[in-house]
């Protein structure tokens, strides 16, 4: 070959990575409860592209984290939450995504099932490398909390107010966690079956140890979460008898036998939007 290295001219110039810890962080961050109109709330974060994505201009982002959470009927929180995380992803120079994902109304509400979905249907939009599985009303109060997936599973819900910024249990894995996409494949995704509240994180939990990872953990003065207000969720009866058969099920109970159709995807202003439907018969 000639060998003339052709420097075309649609390359894009190289940014140069960004630092490994993000330049202006502050810490210690004030929760701002207004709720914003949407009108008001897409004036406000100019830089979130349509379907609630963005990274950064300045520099090559090390991470492509998606942010997965399970929706019905929490359109104030949903606001709160927004308004909060956009600014404190961007701080945290990310390449980052925002998927909402909620199942049909006749469903009774499943939260993994809805993360399931959201999984999946973020992996097929973009390479995202990270998933954060975050509860609608819980908004990051400390802006070190990096939302990024380390090399095992990362439970960063770890103080939150409603608990007086304690860890209930040790063995926690509910309200914010984080986990690369080769991890949340190894242990096939949350199981199908905890409709209601309760236990599906506690499965969850006893999956990672089953494969063999381990849960890590920011401390608590980075890891700290303000809960806003609802009431109780519905209890689903036989979460515990679920959970003792959890460890012989997980294999054909997961990403790999789930069975749903996309009812709809719009991609909002401010983040993409998932309506699923399953045939609840399976
Ligand atoms: C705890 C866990 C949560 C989950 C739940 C048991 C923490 C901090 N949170 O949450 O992760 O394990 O127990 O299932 O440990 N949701 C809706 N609409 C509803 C009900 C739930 O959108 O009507 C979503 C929403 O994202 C919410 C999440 O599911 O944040 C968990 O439900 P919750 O917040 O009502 O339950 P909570 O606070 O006991
Ligand atoms: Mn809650």
């Amino acid at each position: 070959n000639n060998s003339v290295n052709v420097i075309s001219n649609h390359t894009k110039p190289v940014l140069p990575d960004c630092p490994l810890v993000p330049p202006d962080l502050n810490g210690k961050i004030s929760v701002d409860m207004t709720v914003y109109s949407e009108k008001e709330l897409a004036a406000k974060l100019p830089l979130v592209k349509n379907g609630g994505t963005y990274r950064p201009s300045s520099c090559a982002p090390r991470h492509k984290v998606a942010i997965i959470i399970p929706y019905r009927n929490r359109r104030t929180h949903l606001s709160i939450l927004l308004n909060n995380l956009h600014p404190f992803l961007q701080k945290q120079q990310l390449d980052y995504g925002i998927f909402v994902t909620e199942l049909a109304p006749q469903i009774d509400f499943n939260k993994a099932l809805a993360m399931n979905i959201g999984f999946l249907e973020a992996a097929k939009k973009y390479g995202y490398d990270c998933f954060i599985f975050h509860d609608v009303d819980l908004i990051p109060e400390n802006d070190n909390n990096m939302y990024t997936c380390p090399d095992n599973p990362k439970h960063m819900s770890v103080a939150i107010d409603k608990f007086d910024y304690e860890l209930p249990y040790v063995k926690l894995f509910g309200g914010v966690t984080a986990m690369r996409k080769e991890q949340f494949e190894a242990v096939n995704g949350y199981s199908n079956k905890y409709f209601g509240w309760g236990a599906e994180d506690d499965d969850m939990y006893a999956r990672i140890r089953t494969v063999g990872l381990a849960v890590t953990r920011y401390t608590s003065d980075v890891s700290t979460y303000r809960m806003l207000p609802h009431p109780p969720g519905y209890k689903n009866k036989n979460r515990l008898r679920l959970l003792e058969t959890g460890t012989d099920r997980w294999k054909h109970d997961g990403i790999n036998t789930i069975k749903y159709e996309v009812l709809t995807t719009v991609r909002q202003r401010l983040y993409t939007y998932i309506l699923a439907d399953i045939d609840q018969d399976d």
